[in-house]
């Protein structure tokens, strides 16, 4: 292959990892911009592959019975050709990446955008501890969040078959709001994973790690603990249920009423037992 050639070819291969974007429906933004990427390096990567194993059975076969090895003459275009092309492909790989990595949606810091409750925002604290989760909604007076607050079952853009088993730790989501989820652990080191949503966090001791994500599609999503816990590792699965918007705050809502309700209730309880058994009130 001629240096002009080769040169053709890396620069059709750039230029055709330019038209990869996130053409599939994504659920989520973070999801969109890591599989976006992976499609991007996947589409420098096949051709690169395919050229070199070409070559490789080529010269196995050409050469296969020579006698006498001769050695390499030098070809200064070729060296100049191979070596722009790689630089043209590290820096591509480079920027692509640099892209997704620097996103708050993948990675997030504070410094980057702050969570505006006004405008939807949702702030949610999932907290890891053996072996389970804890998902408290602050700014929605819920805590300890599970399926059995929600009425999934009245979620009409989600079918019953989806939403009948789920049960556990759950995190309600709008559909098309940022979404900030902060993560702690109350003992050892935890993960926070919903692979379907690229969403993956540590979860440490003394410390609060946030994600910053936008679901896109209605949904239940399966997560889990992606860090060796301890025996009871593999039980610590949630859910994250995608919602829209009118139907997350009906249902957060609701779940608002019942916390405050068993709060009220556990304070009734409380005073009964507090009250001697036996004194007559008022006599
Ligand atoms: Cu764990």
């Amino acid at each position: 292959m001629t240096a002009k050639r080769l040169g053709t070819f890396f620069a059709a291969v750039v230029g055709l990892t330019a038209f990869v974007g996130t053409a599939a429906a994504q659920p989520s933004t973070t999801a969109g911009l890591i599989n976006g990427l992976n499609g991007k390096l996947l589409y420098i990567a096949v051709p690169i592959t395919i050229l070199v194993e070409v070559i490789l059975i080529y010269t196995v076969l050409k050469f296969k019975d020579s006698d006498e090895a001769k050695p390499t003459r030098e070809n200064r275009r070729l060296e100049i050709t191979w070596t722009i092309a790689t630089a043209i492909i590290l820096v591509f790989v480079g920027v692509a990446s640099y892209g997704a990595l620097a996103n708050p949606n993948v990675t997030y810091t504070s410094a980057m955008a702050q969570p505006d409750p006004g405008q939807g925002d949702v702030e949610v604290t999932a907290t890891a501890y053996q072996w389970n989760w804890r998902m408290n909604y602050t700014n929605e007076g819920v805590t300890g969040l599970t399926a059995s607050d929600l009425n999934l079952s009245t979620v009409d853009e989600l079918p019953t078959s989806e939403t009948e088993d789920v049960s556990g730790p759950t995190l309600v989501l709008p559909r098309g709001q940022d979404v900030y989820i902060t993560t702690t652990s109350e003992d050892v080191i935890h993960a926070f994973h919903v692979p379907e949503l690229g969403l993956k966090q540590d979860s440490m001791p003394n410390q609060n790690n946030t994600i910053k994500t936008r679901p896109l599609e209605v949904g239940v999503y399966q997560g889990y603990c992606a860090e060796y816990c301890g025996s009871g590792h593999s039980q610590m699965y949630f859910n994250v249920v995608v919602v829209e918007q009118d139907t997350y705050d009906r249902l957060m809502s609701e779940a608002a009423a019942a916390s405050s309700e068993s709060a009220s209730t556990n304070a009734t309880s409380a005073n009964a037992t507090s009250t001697p058994s036996g004194s007559v009130v008022g006599a």
